[in-house]
C-alpha cells in the first residue's frame, strides 16, 4: 500500500522514510501511511527503535493546506502524533530543511530530535490565520516554558537549529559542513537510546516548564498582552495565547480537545480563508503563464541604481541587504554624497535599534559604491533607473544606457506611472527593458510590480522576477497603464476619499472608517506622513483634478507632517495629528464651488465608497489584462499598500461581500453623486449577473 512512506531496517532500527515532494506536506495519504509505518515498526520484534526521516529538501513542512477546504479525512494529525508519542520503542525525528507547523508537531510527538545545523523549525500557523492544531500549543509550552512557546507560536517565525538546541527542543545537531550525515546520526542516536536505556521522553507528560508558570499567571498574562498588542484585528493570535494558557491550567488531554476546537473554529472562519488565499496567491503571482519552460533567469552579481534620492538609495540597500553589490549613480555630486550618507545613517539606525554592531553596518555600506557618471553601468547585470518621474529625462537616460551597458544587461525603470513602452523605445533593445516598481521605503516594503512592456523579452522578465525573489521581495508581473495596478487603484480610492470629504466626511471619520476596516493607518494620515506635495506634484504633471482638497492644502504649503500641517495639525516633534478646527470651512468652500451638497456621511458608506471603488478599478484592470489574475491584485495591495491580511485583498473581499452587492451599491453611489467612474465595470456587472466570483479569474 505504501506510496509516500517506506520502512528501511538498519541494525535493528526502523527508518521510516517519507517522500512527498515538494515539501512533504502531511496529506491524508501521508498520515495514513505514517500510521501504518509506526504500527508496523512497533509490532516488529526485530525493531528496537524508530527514526522518522524525510526524503527530498525538507522534513514535513506542515499539514497539507489545500486539504483545509475539504472535509477532514482520518487519521487526524493529532491522533497520529499521539500514536507516535505512545510508542513503546524510542522514536527519533531526523530534521532537515523546514520542520514547520504539523511537521514540527510530529517532531514534538517523537521522543528525541536530531537536526542538521541548517534546519529551521517553528509553528507558522498564525500566518495562515490558524493556531497549531496538532498538539503544538500543548507540547511546546511543556518543553520550553509557556512564554517562550507563546513567542514562537504568536510570531509564527521559525528558529534555527542552534537556537532550538539552546532551548532544549533539539537533542543533537549534526554538522553537515564537516561531513555529518543526518540519517546516520539519527540511527546512531536511536541505537544509543536503546543501549543506554534512555528514558522515553513523552512531552505530554512533562510538567516542569509549566508548573512554575502556574504559580505566576500574572507574569504570563503580561507577557501575552505584549505579544498581542501589535496583532489588532486578528483572531488567531488571541486563540494561540488562550490555548497556551490552557496548557498551563488544564490536563494535557483537555488542553488538546480545546486546541482542536479553536483550530476548527479558525479554519472555518473568513480570516484564515483570507490568509490561506494569500499564501497561494503569493506563489501564483510569481508565475507568468506564457513563459516558455526553457527560459532561465540571468545571473545578477552586480547592480547599478541610477538616482541617489530616497527611492534609489532604498533600492541599493535592498540589493546590498541580500549580498548583491550595487553601484549608486548620480551625476550630481552633492546628491550622491547625501544619498550615500543617508544610507549609512539608515543602517546605523537599524543597528542601534536591533543591537547590531559597527561591523554589520560597514559590511552593508561596503556593498554600495557611489559613482557620478553613467559610465559606471558598464559591468552591471541589472540597471535600475530611479530618477524622478520625468519622461524626457528617463528617455535620455535609457538612450545612454543603450550605449553604455553591456549586451544582455536588464534595463529596469522604477517608474510608478509612466509608459514603459515609450521608455523602452528610447533604446535599440526594448526586449531588455522592464519595469521594476519598488515601494517606499524600498529596503523594507516587499512588493515589486514587475512591469512587462509590449516588447519585454522573457529573459529580462524572468531575471527581474528571480532577482526580486532573491532579495526577499514579492514580485507581481503587471502590464503597462498609468499607475499599473497598485497606484491606479489608489487613484480610484483617492477620488472617493476626496468626494467623501466634500460631501461631509471629516478626515478623522474617513481615517477611522479605514482603520476600523483593518488598515494600520487611514489614507489621510498616510498622505500627511508621505507628504501631500508628492501626490500634488504627480497630479499636476498629468493635469489630474481628482484631489481638490489635497491640492488646496499643498498650494497653502500644508504638506503634512514635515510642515506641521496637512490634513491634521502636528505640534513640534509629534507624529500624532490633531484635528484642525478650520479645515471644515476650507473643505466646505471647495464643496460649494463644486456644487456639492454637504450632509452626514455614515461610516458604512465611507467604507463602501472607498473599497468598492477600488474593486471596480480592479475589475477594469483584470478586463484589460493589466493583471493576469485577480489574486495578483490582492497580493499587490497586501504587500505594497498595507491592505489587512485578514481581509485577503480587495478582490477576495469583494467575493466575500458578493459581486451583486458590490455592483448594486456602486450603481446607487454613482447615481447619487453623478460620478460615472463608480458605474460597475462590465466584468463586475457580469459577475453580479451570473453569480460569479473574482476568485475564479
Ligand atoms: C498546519 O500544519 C496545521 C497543523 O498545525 C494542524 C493540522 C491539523 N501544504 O513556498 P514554496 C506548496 S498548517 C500544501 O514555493 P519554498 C506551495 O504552494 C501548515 N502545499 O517553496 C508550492 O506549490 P506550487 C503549516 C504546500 O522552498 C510548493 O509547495 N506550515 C505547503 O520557497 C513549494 O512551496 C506552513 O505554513 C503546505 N503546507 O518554501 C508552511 N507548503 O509549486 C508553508 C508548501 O504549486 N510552507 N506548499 O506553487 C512554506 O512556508 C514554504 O512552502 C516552505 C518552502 C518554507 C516550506
Amino acid at each position: 500500500m505504501a506510496q509516500v512512506v517506506g520502512i528501511e531496517i538498519e541494525d535493528g532500527v526502523a527508518v521510516i522514510v517519507a517522500d512527498n515532494p515538494p515539501v512533504n506536506a502531511l496529506s491524508a495519504d501521508m498520515r495514513n501511511e505514517l500510521m501504518w509505518a509506526i504500527e508496523t515498526a512497533e509490532a516488529d520484534d526485530d525493531v528496537t527503535a524508530i527514526v522518522v526521516h524525510c526524503a527530498g529538501r525538507t522534513f514535513f513542512a506542515g499539514a497539507d493546506i489545500r486539504e483545509f477546504d475539504k472535509p477532514p479525512a482520518p487519521p487526524m494529525l493529532p491522533d497520529l502524533i499521539d500514536r507516535i508519542e505512545a510508542s513503546s520503542k524510542p522514536v527519533i525525528a531526523a530534521l532537515h530543511g523546514t520542520a514547520l507547523g504539523g511537521g514540527f508537531e510530529v517532531a514534538l510527538g517523537c521522543h528525541f530530535r536530531v537536526a542538521v545545523a541548517s534546519a529551521k523549525m517553528g509553528l507558522p500557523e498564525v500566518k495562515l490565520g490558524l493556531l497549531p492544531g496538532a498538539g503544538g500549543t500543548q507540547r511546546l509550552p511543556r518543553l520550553i516554558g509557556p512564554q517562550k512557546a507563546a513567542d514562537m507560536i504568536v510570531s509564527g517565525d521559525p528558529i534555527p537549529a542552534g537556537k532550538a538546541l539552546e532551548l532544549g527542543i533539539v537533542d543533537e545537531i549534526v554538522d553537515e559542513g564537516s561531513g555529518g550525515d543526518l540519517r546516520a546520526a539519527a540511527v546512531a542516536f536511536a541505537k544509543k537510546a536503546v543501549v543506554e536505556e534512555l528514558p522515553i521522553r513523552r512531552i505530554s507528560q512533562i510538567d516542569d516548564g509549566i508548573a512554575a508558570a502556574r504559580s505566576d499567571m500574572a507574569a504570563f498574562d503580561e507577557h501575552a498582552a505584549g505579544l498581542l498588542a501589535r496583532k489588532k484585528g486578528l483572531d488567531a493570535p488571541r486563540a494561540c495565547i488562550d490555548s497556551v494558557k490552557n496548557a498551563i491550567l488544564l490536563p494535557f488531554a483537555e488542553g488538546l480537545v480545546k486546541e482542536r476546537e479553536f483550530f476548527m473554529e479558525l479554519k472555518n472562519g473568513v480570516q484564515s480563508a483570507a490568509q490561506r488565499h494569500l499564501f497561494f496567491a503569493e506563489r501564483a503571482a510569481q508565475r507568468v503563464d506564457d513563459m516558455p519552460k526553457d527560459v532561465k533567469p540571468g545571473k545578477v552579481d552586480k547592480v547599478a541604481v541610477i538616482g541617489a534620492g530616497t527611492m534609489g538609495g532604498g533600492i541599493a540597500m535592498a540589493f546590498a541587504n541580500a549580498g548583491i553589490a550595487a553601484t549608486l549613480i548620480d551625476v550630481k555630486a552633492d546628491a550622491l554624497e547625501r544619498g550615500l550618507a543617508t544610507i549609512r545613517k539608515n543602517y546605523e539606525r537599524t543597528a542601534a535599534r536591533s543591537g547590531k554592531g559597527e561591523d554589520w553596518v560597514n559590511e552593508r555600506v561596503a556593498r554600495i559604491t557611489g559613482a557620478d557618471s553613467l559610465q559606471a553601468v558598464s559591468d552591471a547585470d541589472l540597471i535600475v533607473e530611479a530618477v524622478f518621474e520625468d519622461m524626457a529625462l528617463k528617455k535620455q537616460i535609457f538612450g545612454d544606457l543603450d550605449r553604455l551597458s553591456k549586451p544582455g544587461a536588464v534595463l529596469a525603470t522604477n517608474t510608478s506611472t509612466l509608459d514603459v513602452d515609450e521608455i523602452a523605445a528610447a533604446t535599440g533593445r526594448p526586449e531588455s527593458v522592464v519595469g521594476m516598481h519598488f515601494f517606499s521605503p524600498a529596503n523594507v516594503m516587499r512588493l515589486v510590480e514587475v512591469v512587462r512592456g509590449a516588447k519585454t523579452g522573457f529573459e529580462a522578465l524572468s531575471t527581474a522576477i528571480a532577482v526580486s525573489k532573491q532579495i526577499g521581495k514579492v514580485p507581481v508581473t503587471v502590464g503597462v497603464c498609468h499607475g499599473f495596478v497598485g497606484n491606479r487603484m489608489l487613484y480610484a480610492r483617492t477620488r472617493q476619499v476626496e468626494r467623501a470629504m466634500l460631501e461631509g466626511g471629516s478626515p478623522q471619520a474617513i481615517d477611522k472608517a479605514m482603520t476600523d476596516f483593518g488598515f494600520a493607518m487611514g489614507p489621510l494620515a498616510v498622505s500627511d506622513l508621505a507628504g501631500i506635495d508628492v501626490g500634488w506634484r504627480a497630479r499636476k504633471q498629468v493635469g489630474s483634478t481628482i484631489a481638490p482638497v489635497a491640492d488646496a492644502l499643498a498650494e497653502m504649503g500644508r504638506f503634512g507632517q514635515k510642515t506641521g500641517r496637512g490634513f491634521y495639525l502636528y505640534s513640534e516633534g509629534s507624529r500624532r495629528g490633531e484635528p484642525d478646527p478650520d479645515l471644515n470651512a476650507l473643505i466646505a468652500g471647495i464643496a460649494a464651488e463644486k456644487g456639492v451638497t454637504r450632509r452626514e456621511v455614515p461610516e458604512t458608506e465611507i467604507v463602501e465608497r472607498l473599497i468598492f471603488a477600488m474593486v471596480n478599478e480592479g475589475a477594469r484592470i483584470l478586463e484589460e489584462g493589466i493583471a493576469a489574475r485577480s489574486s495578483d491584485i490582492d497580493v499587490i495591495w497586501v504587500f505594497g499598500y498595507g491592505w489587512p491580511v485578514q481581509r485577503g485583498g480587495p478582490m477576495f473581499h469583494a467575493d466575500q461581500v458578493g459581486a451583486g452587492v458590490v455592483a448594486g451599491r456602486l450603481s446607487e453611489l454613482a447615481e447619487a453623486c453623478g460620478d460615472e467612474t463608480l458605474q460597475p465595470a462590465p466584468l463586475l456587472a457580469k459577475l453580479a449577473a451570473d453569480g460569479g466570483t473574482f476568485g475564479k479569474l
